[in-house]
């Protein structure tokens, strides 16, 4: 049942016992979440006491792997009859016990175990399908919301809204991959690699390529590589950026500064008899820069050569 992209809400969930969980799971800034309900029986992780008041358990689809602090609305009927059990994926049993001070009969939000305040119950969830099970220990003891928070710093009031709404993703995370800074790029069909990934369960709904600062390309899918013709830059500095934004409108934006190396060695917007001419001259001698003739590799890692003659030949007669 799915309710919106940031709540959804189960109701109605529990006929055995007074848990009468009616459980809100959220996940903040996190989309589309399916999930679906089944009641289950014990996993052997919990260490259950003799008498026990039911179950309910949430399969749950988690769509970004990181920390939650997990929050259970609840209300205890006596001083004595205030625990519960929670049980994650069959595996982590947390025991749920309110403090002395808790008042009865009202709604009370809980995120640690044993009674222990310092005992928070934060875990990792990977990506993927999850159980979360809530046994009951005590009789009259009742739940009806639970919260996943990635914010670990939020605490729920009312029904929680206050650490589910308002919230919006981190913007994505871009990169460029290749060209690294500085690296020289030649050719009609320079690969520009990049990466965006998007945060707190966002997606990525474009990534765009400018190229001294005018828009080339937009994708929409990965992966987000891109191909750019350097000849039709002149050869020299050139800073090529790309831009990712996400499903709520963030944008990251990365870039690199590369030089084009197309064998138009003076610079003149041609390739031709003159450039050919500097790096005769220069022929063979080490530490020579790009002006000089060494179009490929770094200042005086190589020397003037063949490689070089040949990225000046495929250009040959090139005019911008
Ligand atoms: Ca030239
Ligand atoms: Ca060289």
């Amino acid at each position: 049942m799915l309710i919106n992209k940031k709540i959804f809400k189960l109701l109605n969930l529990s006929k055995i016992f007074r848990l009468g969980l009616n459980i809100v799971l959220v996940f903040i800034i996190i989309s589309l979440i399916s999930v679906r309900y089944s009641d289950s029986t014990l996993a052997a992780s919990c260490q259950l006491p003799p008498t026990t008041y039911g179950t309910d358990t949430l399969s749950v689809s988690i769509p970004l792997t990181t920390n939650y602090t997990i929050w259970i609305r609840l209300q205890i009927p006596s001083i004595t009859s205030n625990s519960l059990m929670l049980q994650v994926d069959g595996s982590t049993c947390y025991t749920v016990t309110t403090p002395s001070s808790t008042p009865l009969s009202t709604w009370t939000w809980i995120n640690f175990s044993g009674g222990d305040i310092s005992q928070v119950m934060r875990q990792n969830l990977t990506s993927g399908n999850h159980s979360l099970e809530l046994i009951g220990i005590s009789d009259g003891v009742e739940v009806d919301n639970l919260l996943l928070l990635p914010d670990n710093t939020c605490v729920p009031t009312g029904f929680g809204d206050n650490c589910t709404t308002g919230q919006t993703n981190a913007p994505p995370t871009t990169s460029i991959t290749s060209p690294t800074n500085n690296q020289e790029v030649y050719g009609n069909n320079t690969s520009i690699v990049t990466t965006a990934t998007a945060n707190n369960g966002g997606s990525i709904n474009s990534s765009t390529l400018s190229v001294n600062s005018n828009l080339v390309q937009t994708i929409t899918t990965p992966p987000y590589n891109f191909d750019i013709n350097t000849l039709s830059y002149k050869d020299g500095s050139i800073t090529i950026s790309v831009s990712s934004t996400d499903n709520e409108n963030n944008s990251t934006s990365a870039s690199a500064t590369v030089y084009v190396s197309n064998g138009d060695l003076d610079h003149s917007g041609a390739v031709n008899i003159s450039d050919l001419a500097i790096m005769a001259n220069n022929w063979g001698k080490a530490n020579q820069t790009y002006e000089e003739g060494n179009i490929t590799g770094a200042v005086g890692s190589n020397s003037v050569n063949l490689s070089d003659l040949a990225i000046l030949a495929s250009n040959w007669g090139w005019i911008l």
